[in-house]
């Protein structure tokens, strides 16, 4: 009888121990809309890894990936509500809650890697993640999702007119829009999940991504057309949920910040990587990529998207841009 109290006694006892160890690593979810293989996930394994390693096992990150947690306008709604703790997304939907970052989303805005890369890490990159704090949003760093790209199922694209009248879906986002249908295009918008059955289903003929996105969905099951008309530059965002970040320390929220500059510069060196070997790889898995793309009558083509922009949101963040480039 003795033996079997004490037995009871030691179970209870490592269980509290272990009620104590499970207490102990604060759970952070992390979500976003690319697949496991993606520059997204690079990026989520260096914040996991760079959290978990300065918060000496505080706090455990989960990672939701392929939109498992829904589109990346859902994520961002999550949140401001507090269901999901970081996310990791392109501006597509972001403009809708922060217009400030529209600009960013301006076609033919920036020529090179280089030059957007600076953009984002000068003031102007943490005065924008400082405003998305008015909208219950935590902007943590910019990261990068790269240049888009037009594939469709249809035909070879080399010019605006080749393109015109075909249906591609767009991301949730109005400048983009603008700029398709400035080029005579059909803009569909739609969340990133839903993207590979629409294509699939002839729902749309086309779509728009960098080729990390373009390789990590192997969307070459799918279109059979790639042109490099590197049409915009799409930064992403890694962002926090107040709900969770403001009850922490300043010493916690600088480890989340110092994560997410990790993961940004782990995605980013992916993003390089892919532009050096993805072409490739996308042609071994049979898309037809025109290269020789002349941008001029595309960069003329979606002109007046700047315009219907600037009477907007009027030109100090444009000119603030290419001040900073
Ligand atoms: O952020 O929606 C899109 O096309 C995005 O590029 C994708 O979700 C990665």
């Amino acid at each position: 009888f003795a033996r079997k109290t004490l037995t009871t006694a030691i179970t209870g006892a490592s269980l509290a121990l272990l009620a104590v160890q499970v207490q102990a690593a604060q759970t952070v979810n992390l979500g976003h809309t690319l697949s496991d293989s993606s520059h997204y996930s690079v990026g989520a394994d260096a914040f996991k890894e760079t959290l978990e390693r300065l918060s000496d096992g505080e706090f455990e990150v989960v990672e939701h990936t392929a939109g498992a947690l829904g589109g990346e306008r859902a994520l961002i709604e999550g949140l401001q509500i507090g269901t999901v703790d970081v996310v990791i997304t392109s501006t597509g939907p972001l403009g809708n809650f922060v217009p400030e970052t529209y600009v960013l989303d301006l076609p033919f805005l920036f020529e090179d890697y280089d030059q957007a890369r600076c953009v984002l890490d000068s003031d102007l990159g943490q005065d924008l993640l400082d405003k998305m704090s008015d909208h219950d949003i935590v902007g943590l760093a910019w990261s990068e999702n790269g240049f888009r790209h037009m594939t469709n199922s249809q035909r070879a694209v080399k010019t605006p007119a080749d393109a015109e009248g075909l249906k591609v879906r767009t991301m949730e986002n109005k400048v983009h829009m603008e700029a398709f249908e400035q080029m005579g295009v059909h803009p569909t918008p739609m969340a990133f999940p839903e993207v590979f059955t629409a294509l699939q289903q002839g729902t749309v003929d086309g779509q728009e991504n960098p080729i990390t996105v373009i390789v990590a969905t192997k969307f070459w099951e799918v279109q059979d057309h790639l042109s490099l008309t590197g049409h915009v530059y799409s930064p992403a965002a890694i962002l926090g949920s107040p709900i969770l970040l403001d009850g922490l320390s300043d010493e916690e929220r600088g480890w989340f910040i110092e994560a997410a500059r990790a993961s940004a510069e782990a995605t980013r060196e992916e993003v390089s990587r892919l532009e050096r070997e993805g072409i490739e790889l996308l042609r071994e898995n049979g898309m037809t990529v025109e290269t020789e793309i002349d941008k001029a009558p595309f960069q003329e083509a979606v002109q007046p998207a700047y315009e219907i922009y600037t009477e907007q949101y009027g030109s100090e963040m444009l000119e603030r841009v290419r001040a900073s480039s």
